[in-house]
């Protein structure tokens, strides 16, 4: 673990001195220090990242900072995330091979992981916000949460190994307990770092005043924090994935924890929702209905991906202690009927916690800039009244959207619904 003693922050001016002495990085970017180019280029809420050029080429380094960088250093955050950040980061690489950045270097000491500067990547966030178009982008994206959940799953691990790694990751408490309070209690009532935009406060009160809904985000809060199905991303949102026109890659998993197989699901269809309803903020009339088509449609090949690729390993990788063949294939029973109650479940699961996060980015401390962007309060407010509506929609009736094609159509109704 961190020897707190010995960290310091980086800064651009010292960073060649300091990393240039690493072997993989000199390796990677260059001998000499001095020829080096460095940027801080941290956009998100918690880390340093550092782009870091030379003769030879460039790396990204990311380094923890002992407290919250949204907030302050009134709010610590211990180091030890980024040693779970790079366990994650090897995990994912092995259950999903090229889907992640690839790591060079992890110094734990010091709280920092140099990888693969991924060029000319752009943070998804943005690319929705500009309106471009991503190929093979619901695929993969589907792909990865079925490959990461079911080979993290005793559905694939042999017990003693997932145990071990449930212990591993438990040792992570601060990062899991920012989203237990930020995303599934906070919005649901007048927490002290919450922020919304003015007009939204009839609707806030509403869902604030429904004792139904507050007890189903907190059940969901309960399978989050109780239930250990799978090693997730546990941040699985737009700002989480860098592409091109043509490829992606996931990014930052320090809120990695062991859980339940639905949420990183659940967490990347609410943030396509989100862009979705923000667009008429970021779109000229003439492109907006069909760049929103076309973010339905990535939501539809998410969830239509992610079923069939956990089909495929159901019949391919069925290793581990759940749904033994012993129970099934070898009574010459067939489990595919097994199957499909269990992704059921993980669908609804999906579903709730799709309308929770919908809810606290709308609420909570951490907006998102799909929203945040818009200038206009008045549009601004209307797009996020439709948001906060479908998310308590789907908060409260995720079990009866059975069809990809009935939450498409919700989305619709609610991108149209007159909300002034
Ligand atoms: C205090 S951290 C706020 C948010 O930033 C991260 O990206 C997570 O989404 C977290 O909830
Ligand atoms: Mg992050």
């Amino acid at each position: 673990m961190n020897t707190p003693d010995l960290y310091r922050p980086l800064t651009p001016e010292e960073l060649g001195g300091r990393l240039s002495a690493v072997p993989v990085v000199a390796a990677r970017v260059g001998e000499d220090p001095a020829r080096w180019t460095v940027k801080e280029v941290g956009d998100g809420n918690l880390n340093l990242v550092f782009i870091v050029e030379g003769p030879v080429g460039t790396v990204i380094v990311k380094q923890a900072l002992p407290y919250v960088r949204l907030v302050g250093d009134s709010w610590p955050l211990p180091l030890y995330r980024a040693y779970y950040e790079n366990h994650a980061l090897v995990r994912q690489a092995e259950r999903d091979p090229g889907s992640v950045p690839e790591v060079y270097h992890f110094d734990e000491a010091q709280a920092l992981i140099v990888m693969e500067f991924l060029s000319p990547h752009k943070i998804l966030r943005r690319k929705l916000i500009d309106g471009e178009k991503v190929a093979g982008l619901g695929g993969f994206l589907g792909r990865f949460c079925a490959r990461t959940a079911f080979r993290g799953s005793e559905l694939s691990l042999k017990s003693a190994d997932k145990k071990k790694d449930v212990g591993l990751f438990s040792g992570n408490v601060e990062i899991p307990a920012i989203t237990e309070a930020l995303v599934f209690t906070d919005p649901y009532y007048d927490a002290k770092m919450n922020h919304h935009t003015p007009g939204l406060d009839p609707v806030v009160a509403d869902l604030r005043g429904n004792p139904h809904l507050k007890a189903r985000a907190q059940r969901m809060l309960m399978k989050f924090a109780s239930n250990t199905e799978t090693m997730l991303h546990g941040d699985l949102h737009s700002g989480s994935i860098m592409s091109t026109d043509a490829e992606s890659k996931v990014i930052d998993p320090e809120f990695v924890q062991y859980g339940p197989i639905g949420f990183d699901v659940g967490m990347l269809v609410a943030n396509f929702l989100m862009a979705y309803f923000s667009q008429p903020a970021h779109r000229e009339a003439s492109a907006l209905l069909s760049y929103q088509d076309w973010i339905l449609t990535v939501i539809e090949e998410v969830l239509t991906a992610f079923e069939a690729e956990f089909r495929t390993l159901w019949s391919a990788e069925r290793t581990g202690m759940l749904y033994p063949a012993a129970l099934f294939e070898d009574q010459e029973q067939s489990s595919v009927e097994a199957c499909s109650e269990l992704l059921a479940e993980i669908r609804s699961d999906a579903l709730g916690f799709c309308g929770i996060e919908m809810h606290r980015r709308t609420l909570s401390l951490a907006h998102n800039a799909d929203f945040e962007d818009i200038g206009d309060e008045t549009l601004k407010r209307r797009l996020e009244t439709r948001n906060l509506l479908m998310g308590a929609e789907l908060l409260l009736r995720a079990e009866e959207i059975g069809t990809n094609g009935m939450l498409l159509d919700l989305a619709r109704q609610f991108n149209a619904k007159d909300v002034s």
